[in-house]
């Protein structure tokens, strides 16, 4: 036993020496860093970690491994080897997560990230100090945690100057969830800005839970839950034909980032590949992983959409038969929450899920005998966006003995009680401001010339994120509420987010929509010239938290977007003491 444990650790140190020295003399006997399951796995259920007297504390370690293909995965690794933990706490409970940055330099070939803003405060106006560092190279790294209104602030979710290199000692990240928030689907990843796709893309992201959804909606009290997280990586095949079974076998087109580009098809290649917690599902036959469940017993699925550039568009189909999900939440908050007028489940048989975005829903497993599969349908990112088509993603296997979740929703929760703040749908805001998405070539006169990616506000001039800046984009003052209308001045699609709150969608394009519940990511559709003005979203945005204060990001969830600048800074401004 300890002779084999040397030996391993011998294996183990040998094969972080051959990756300092880049000469790997025998390839195959270098550890897995960040093991992944094989693809047809049955599906996995990520670590569930739960707070214990109020307090969930957890010791993370970052750490990649580049394939031999170049590409490079990321993962958050705990003690016992498992990776990306679920992280569970109720309201008012404390999250400390000590993140040990042990990140090495990816292979030259592999970094290819990060043009115009490597530079900057990546080098000389750096400091040691992780609260200030603001340094951006491959190997820094921070953490964001998605869709908590947590304040902007070191050791809790500032993610402008936090930057942990590998010489730091464990970074301390020490936050509490606040008492309202809305307990649902959270997530924490990387926001470095320049890297942050790397990190993402390579798998660097995990769920967080505030629990107690039951006690803001019955109809979910007792059910079993399940965590699915889709990330997206780089294909395992790219230059393989499309299966035969595919009914067109579209042009392949590059878009001007170098992944397969929309053909308009619902087919071909895609952008990027998925995975569904970690089980990969390459392209071009796309083996399902298989999930197990009992037949006819009803769950609640908690989604996320942890990819770093791919839009989901989820179907649960019995044989071809798209079957109802009855949506719970959307971005951690659930229905009714907060005054919300909308209805406890809203039935639908599919739901578009932006990069960043989270849906919860019900759902029933089919009977036994029964064909079925959890699909993603393509989604039409318009003319300058990617490719993303339709594939399955997971087999549902109806059998009566399979294994229950380990986790369950209380079957008899005692109710939350309300914020008693107003409805934001029932706010007049303060004001309304204009932004726009658009995309600029370096080089007019040339389609494949570099792109620069801007979000802009009105009347200001459209320049790349630049995190030195002085001066944040926008400024408000705690306590207000705002209308923004977004527009979207490019080619293809965007997914606008912003941290620290949540938004109410109004209209699209100016048609009013009903949408009785909040948001913290969501599209903004693209524009053709055959359009004759821009499309738009309008989002009332929420300001009244005192947690929002301090300074912190917009931008376009599109993570090579948000990398290449489509990204801005507001400050909120304590309120002014009244009285
Ligand atoms: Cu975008």
């Amino acid at each position: 036993m300890h002779r084999t444990a040397t030996l391993l650790s011998a294996l183990v140190r040998l094969g972080l020496g051959l990756a300092c020295t880049g000469t790997p003399l025998v390839a195959q006997a270098a550890p897995e860093v960040c093991p992944r399951p094989a693809a047809g796995s049955a599906l996995p259920t990520a670590r569930d970690l739960h707070s214990h007297d109020g307090v969930l504390s957890v010791e993370l370690a970052l750490r990649n491994q580049t394939l031999p293909d170049g590409s490079v995965r990321y993962c958050y690794l705990l003690a016992d080897g498992t990776q990306s933990p679920t992280l569970r706490l109720h309201p008012g409970e404390l999250l400390v997560l000590r993140l040990s940055n042990r990140l090495q330099a990816p292979a030259a070939h592999a970094a290819h990230m990060s043009h115009s803003h490597a530079g900057g405060a990546g080098g000389a106006g750096a400091t040691d100090d992780p609260c200030n560092s603001g340094a951006m190279t491959a190997t820094s790294t921070n953490l964001h945690f998605h869709g908590l209104t947590v304040p902007p602030v070191c050791h809790q979710d500032d993610v402008l100057k936090t930057s942990i290199q590998p010489t730091d000692p464990p970074f301390e990240y020490r936050l509490r969830i606040p008492d309202n928030e809305p307990p649902g689907l959270y997530w924490y990843h990387p926001h470095i800005h320049g890297f942050s796709k790397a990190q993402v893309l390579g798998g660097a992201s995990g769920a967080l839970i505030v629990e107690g959804i039951e006690r803001v909606n019955r109809a979910v009290a007792g059910l079993p839950e399940r965590v699915l997280v889709i990330r997206d990586q780089d294909l395992l095949h790219p230059d393989a034909p499309p299966a035969k079974s595919e009914p067109v076998v579209p042009k392949r087109l590059i878009d001007r980032d170098g992944d397969a580009a929309n053909n308009g098809t619902g087919f071909g290649t895609p952008a990027k590949d998925l995975s569904v917690n970690f089980v990969p599902v390459p392209y071009p036959d796309y083996p399902t992983a298989t999930m197990r469940m009992r037949p006819g017993e009803r769950q609640l699925w908690r989604v996320l959409n942890a990819s770093a550039i791919t839009y989901l568009n989820l179907a649960v189909l019995f044989g071809n038969a798209p079957q109802p999900l009855g949506v719970v939440a959307i971005d951690g908050v659930p229905f009714g929450f907060d005054g919300s007028p909308a209805p406890p489940i809203a039935w639908s048989d599919h739901f578009g899920l932006p990069p960043g975005g989270r849906v919860e829903f019900i759902v029933a497993a089919p009977p036994e005998h029964t064909p079925a599969l959890l699909v993603t349908r393509s989604v039409d990112t318009g003319q300058g966006g990617e490719n993303d088509p339709n594939r399955a993603l997971v087999a549902i296997v109806a059998e009566p003995r399979a294994p229950e979740p380990s986790e369950r929703l209380a079957a008899a929760p005692a109710p939350l009680p309300a914020t008693g703040l107003p409805w934001l749908g029932d706010v007049t805001p303060a004001r309304t401001r204009r932004l726009y998405f658009s995309e600029k070539l370096e080089d007019p006169a040339n389609p494949n010339s570099a792109t620069s990616f801007f979000l802009t506000v009105e009347g200001q001039v459209p320049r790349a994120f630049d995190p030195a800046a002085d001066e944040p984009d926008i400024v408000v003052q705690q306590g207000e509420v705002e209308d923004w209308i977004i527009e979207n001045r490019s080619t293809e699609l965007h997914a606008f987010h912003i941290h620290q709150l949540h938004f109410l969608l109004l209209d699209w394009s100016g048609t009013p929509v009903n949408e009785p519940f909040l948001r913290d990511t969501v599209n903004v559709p693209y524009f053709s010239d055959r359009m004759l003005k821009y499309p738009s979203v309008r989002l009332r945005m929420d300001f009244r938290d005192p947690n929002t204060v301090g300074t912190f990001l917009f931008h376009c969830h599109l993570l090579e977007h948000e990398d290449g600048g489509m990204m801005g800074s507001i400050r909120v401004d304590p309120a002014a003491p009244t009285g």
